[in-house]
């Protein structure tokens, strides 16, 4: 097929690629509507897709991956530097040289007898100073499909590029789906990545994980800015201004849910209102004011199926009712439509599980969806979508937010005394996995700025680029953390969450208006109890109170293991952090032997 640009460094790229590959067509995606309804056409009369009920889903489609790619593979993820310290301690590396010379064993005539297809893509909005451009070749058609939920493509990405050499080069492949040989490459010297063997979203859909946060962390790092695991969103006041946070929390923390949140009726009768901006990633960039500004660089949302229903995140369930691929869900045979574990509390009796086994969910033990199952969804179909959410010069972030689960240790929310501070927060970032025995306090995982399995350097030199963007930045976000985790003795959440957590954004955003008062604590600025509205809130004042206070013993159990953590990171942690860590430290021990009150 003729291709769609004359762009040399492109056509170089392409022919090294056909050439290892061998794929019997080369098809370039343009982007057109006639283009992608044929690939669906042919998806479907394959099986790799199924078409729902068009009716109830239009536009939506089924798909279902193999049993043992499923999730991301962190222990197949590798970022590939000539200098090890590069990726440092906390990614797995190999060098480029062996890395090539394993991928092109896997990559030499994988595609024989398939079709390839080229994606030129754009993370953020096509032409934008933030946004960047990739391109993916893939010999999948669910990830071409993806793709173009996910990210900006076709012809009007090459317009824009022109004749120039600054794109991130994708290979991905499904081989033979061999899990011994499943790998996801990322090479940030050269601005590529090769994927292969896997067909799962989070492993393929290269403009993701793979571009948006691993290859743009490392350019951010040598460019000047921040690629970051964080949602964006605005909030509303009944004057009409909105205020912008980003925040970032590591899986299984409601990060979507806050992203779409709805505020509680008595802000919504002021005229409060939340606008999601994005779901996962944003792009920061240093402007002129001194402020931060963000974008989401992605179009689409690759949102956990369980769990989402009318309650926990309408505006989620309502960006899937068109134009959705949803993947390992259960599938509804009496009216070819979808269902996974609390969708409603009505399951069908005549369905497919995930891995397309006859499923009664009215008597099975056995769960319809995967856990991890996924819809990919556009972000226009989301009711409360910003009208800034397509801006090319992004939405000016007043404060940045970083949250974990943590049943004890964390107040419901506190401010980082300064920048340095709140970086400090941000890398010592962690979350509890819950125990098998209920009540019993989880395992803690650290997970530095929600990056552990997203940063493509090394993780010290990533803080150290933190605490330059503070110092670079005159005017940076206030940083803040929150839990919504926290429980009583018996494991029950004394927090209700969900929509309820806007109040916590409400003091937030007070606080960085300088519009409310705080109390300095051990470890920075907590609220007082009366600053949080419980307006209308079933949490009595001393439960408040009670998510207000610092569990000293805990505390300094977590500062072992951030001691612990940090000595891994080794001669690349920022002096700045270890004397945050002495002060926090210093500021316990004291509380302590009550030497402070
Ligand atoms: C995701 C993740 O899929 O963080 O967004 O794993
Ligand atoms: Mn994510």
């Amino acid at each position: 097929m003729q291709s769609l640009t004359s762009n040399s460094n492109v056509l170089k790229w392409i022919d090294e690629v056909v050439s290892m590959t061998k794929p019997a067509n080369v098809v370039w995606i343009d982007g057109s509507d006639e283009q992608l309804s044929m690939l669906r056409e042919e998806a479907c009369s394959t099986g790799e897709l199924k078409a729902l009920n068009q009716e109830k889903y239009p536009g939506c489609y089924y798909h279902r991956s193999q049993k043992d790619d499923v999730a991301r593979m962190e222990d197949k993820t590798y970022i590939c530097t000539t200098d090890r310290n590069d990726a440092g301690p906390t990614n797995n590396w190999k060098s480029p040289k062996e890395a090539y010379e394993l991928g092109r064993q896997i990559f030499e005539n994988a595609m024989w007898g398939r079709t390839m297809y080229i994606i030129p893509y754009s993370m953020g909005p096509v032409g934008s100073p933030f946004s960047k451009i990739g391109f993916e070749v893939t010999d999948s058609i669910y990830v071409v499909l993806n793709m173009n939920i996910m990210t900006r493509i076709g012809k009007k990405v090459l317009d824009v590029l022109g004749d120039s050499n600054d794109f991130v080069r994708g290979l991905h492949g499904k081989c033979t789906l061999d899990i011994d040989k499943r790998f996801i490459f990322h090479f940030p010297e050269d601005n590529t990545i090769w994927s292969c063997n896997s067909a799962y979203g989070g492993n393929v859909l290269l403009g993701k994980k793979c571009f948006a946060l691993r290859i743009a962390s490392y350019q951010g790092w040598k460019q000047g800015w921040l690629a970051e695991h964080m949602l964006i969103l605005g909030i509303e006041n009944p004057q009409g201004e909105v205020k912008y946070v980003a925040a970032a929390f590591p899986s299984a923390c409601g990060k979507t849910n806050l992203a779409m949140l709805i505020p509680p009726e008595i802000y919504r009768k002021k005229g409060y209102r939340v606008w999601t901006v994005g779901d996962d990633i944003a792009w920061l960039k240093i402007k002129e004011d001194g402020r931060l500004w963000a974008i989401n660089p992605e179009a689409g949302f690759f949102g956990v199926a369980p769990g989402t229903n009318d309650k926990s995140n309408y505006n989620a369930m309502m960006s899937t009712k068109k134009d959705t691929i949803f993947t390992n869900v259960a599938y509804n045979l009496d009216d070819d439509t979808v269902w996974w574990e609390k969708f409603d509390s009505n399951p069908p009796e005549n369905a497919l599980d995930w891995q397309g086994n006859s499923w009664n969910g009215k008597t099975s033990a056995e769960k319809g969806a995967h856990p991890n199952s996924r819809f990919t969804a556009p972000a226009k179909n989301c009711p409360c979508i910003s009208g800034e959410w397509e801006s090319p010069e992004g939405v000016p972030i007043s404060a940045i937010i970083f949250g974990g689960r943590r049943a004890k240790t964390a107040p419901l929310v506190y401010q980082s005394r300064s920048w340095q501070h709140g970086v400090f927060v941000g890398s010592s970032l962690a979350s509890e996995t819950t125990a098998a025995a209920a009540g019993k306090v989880g395992v803690v995982r650290r997970d530095p700025m929600a990056m552990l399995p997203f940063c493509g350097y090394n993780m010290g030199e990533y803080f150290g680029h933190w605490l330059n963007m503070g110092k670079k930045a005159g005017n940076p976000p206030k940083i803040f953390h929150v839990n919504w985790f926290r429980t009583n003795d018996k494991g029950d959440f004394l927090w209700p969450g969900y929509g309820e957590n806007f109040r916590v954004l409400e003091w937030i955003i007070k606080r960085c208006e300088n519009g409310v008062g705080a109390e300095e604590s051990l470890i920075g600025f907590i609220p007082k109890a009366e600053d949080i509205n419980t307006e209308e809130l079933d949490v009595s004042e001393d439960v408040l109170r009670g998510l207000l206070t610092i569990d000293v013993e805990s505390w300094l159990e977590d500062i072992d293991s951030i001691g612990e953590f940090y000595n891994k990171i080794g001669d690349t942690l920022p002096e700045g952090l270890k004397e945050e860590l002495s002060i926090l430290n210093q500021n316990l021990t004291d509380a302590c032997e009550g030497s402070i009150a």
